[in-house]
Parts: structure tokens; sequence; C-alpha cells
């Protein structure tokens, strides 16, 4: 296996969160070329954003199954992900969908089954594989959603990544207007609330959402960093190695 990065996307990076399947195309162009140009050994997985988030809070997905509701949000999230795919594949990597919903199965909204095996060997092969924040079937609720972050912490566990960075539309972890350079499960209590929600409709819990994910990965002996993409240029660099935004770390 070759050695690997697992990078994220944040919806709100790549999209309005305020307006129904509103992408930013000027962004996802910019981040495809920047990924594209450090695609070897990348995993790259992104965010719903307003594709995805709105039909799941107007369907209630996760207070009650809906078939329709399945249907709309996976359809809606995999028209962003088809953006992210051409974009890369016009930049010249070689990027390969992979949807949850078809992959991962969830019991209690958590991940309770999802083969990494193809993974490995598309990235192996040199291939880009592309996830997204989903719906997927879920043991005991019948749908639920899976959110990117959730897929970054899984893969990380299961595959040891050399890097985990997570970009996002601010230049880190905020607190009293500074950017803190790392984050551990003991800052907890002081920052929590400061933590923002998010800009937009948002079912899986912005900020916060994201540092229980990233701190319960630090605690399985995985750091990870949380970045600006934003800023252009920002991907490439913290792929290669910089250390930029905060890093969410084990114990000290
Ligand atoms: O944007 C959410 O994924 P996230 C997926 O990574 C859906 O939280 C379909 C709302």
């Amino acid at each position: 296996m070759k050695e690997i990065k697992i990078l994220k996307i944040g919806g709100s990076v790549l999209t309005d969160k305020t307006r129904l399947e509103s992408a930013k195309m000027d962004a996802i162009e910019r981040i495809c070329a920047e990924v594209a140009n450090c695609r070897r050994g990348l995993i790259l997985v992104h965010g719903a954003g307003s594709f995805g988030h709105i039909h799941a809070k107007n369907f209630s997905l996760t207070e009650e199954f809906s078939p329709e509701g399945v249907l709309e949000t996976h359809r809606s999230v995999v028209k962003l992900n088809g953006l992210l795919v051409e974009g890369l594949r016009v930049c010249g990597a070689s990027p390969v969908p992979i949807h949850p919903l078809s992959s991962t199965l969830l019991r209690d909204g958590r991940i309770d089954l999802m083969e990494v095996g193809p993974v490995v060997e598309m990235v192996d092969r040199g291939l880009l594989p592309v996830l997204h924040g989903d719906v997927a079937m879920d043991r005991r609720r019948g749908a639920e959603i899976v959110s990117g972050d959730q897929l970054v912490t899984h893969l990380a566990r299961a595959l040891r990544p050399k890097l985990v960075a997570l970009g996002t539309a601010a230049d880190g972890v905020i607190f009293n207007g500074e950017v803190l350079s790392a984050v551990r499960r003991e800052d907890l209590p002081r920052i929590w609330s400061q933590l923002g929600g998010s800009d937009g409709v948002d079912v899986t819990g912005g900020m916060r959402g994201k540092i229980r994910e990233l701190l319960d990965l630090a605690d399985a002996g995985v750091s990870s960093r949380i970045f600006n993409a934003e800023r252009p240029g920002m991907i490439e660099r913290v792929l290669g190695g910089e250390r930029g935004g905060t890093a969410v770390e084990g114990r000290a």
C-alpha cells in the first residue's frame, strides 16, 4: 500500500450553503487544479453544502425514513460530486467517484460497514478516489446522513494515512479572535461555546461536529489539520506538509 494522504474539502468552500444547489464554480476549478497537482497517493472527500443538506432537512431525513428523501438527497450530492470529478479530470487527474450510499452501512448514524479495499486498490493504481458526505442505509433507522468528516475518520482509522487535512471556509479553530495552533480534548470545555455552527443549512453539526470527529480520531492515534481552503495555494501547501491552520491532536 502506498503512503496515503486524505483531504476533505468542506461544502461551504464548494457551494453557497444558503441557496439550493448553488456551486461556487470558480472555487471548484481552483481546488481541482490544486488537488490535481498533488494527486499521488491522495483520497479526496467532499462535503455536500447546498447539495444534500437542504434536501436532507426538507425531508427530515435525520428524524424519519423517507424513500423520496433518500433519492433526492443522494441525487443532489452526486451532482456536486460530478462537478468535482469532471473538474479533476480536466486538470489531468484520474478521479473515480465513490458513493457512500452504495458502499456504506450505518448503525445509529455511525459507520458499521465500509469496505476500504477498493479505495486502497484505486490509490495504488494512481487513481484519485472522490468520496462525499451522503445519505446511507442505517441498520436501525432506515437511512441516515453520513458526513464527509465521518468518512474521513473511518478511512483514517483503517488506513493510518501520513496526513489528514480538512479544508474549510475558516482559518482553523478560532478562539477569542485568534486561530488556535492546536486543539486537544482537554481544551474542549474552554473553547466549546465559541465553536461555530455553519452558515446556511447544515444537518451534520458544523465546526462542533467536525471537532468531535477529529478528537475521536486523535484519540485513536491519528492527528489532523483544519485549514482554510478558500485561500489560494493553501491546499498544495498543507498537502506538502506546511503547518497552517489548527492541528487536532491527542492528549498532551
Ligand atoms: O457536508 C453531509 O455531508 P457533510 C451529507 O460532509 C448530506 O456534512 C447528504 C447532507
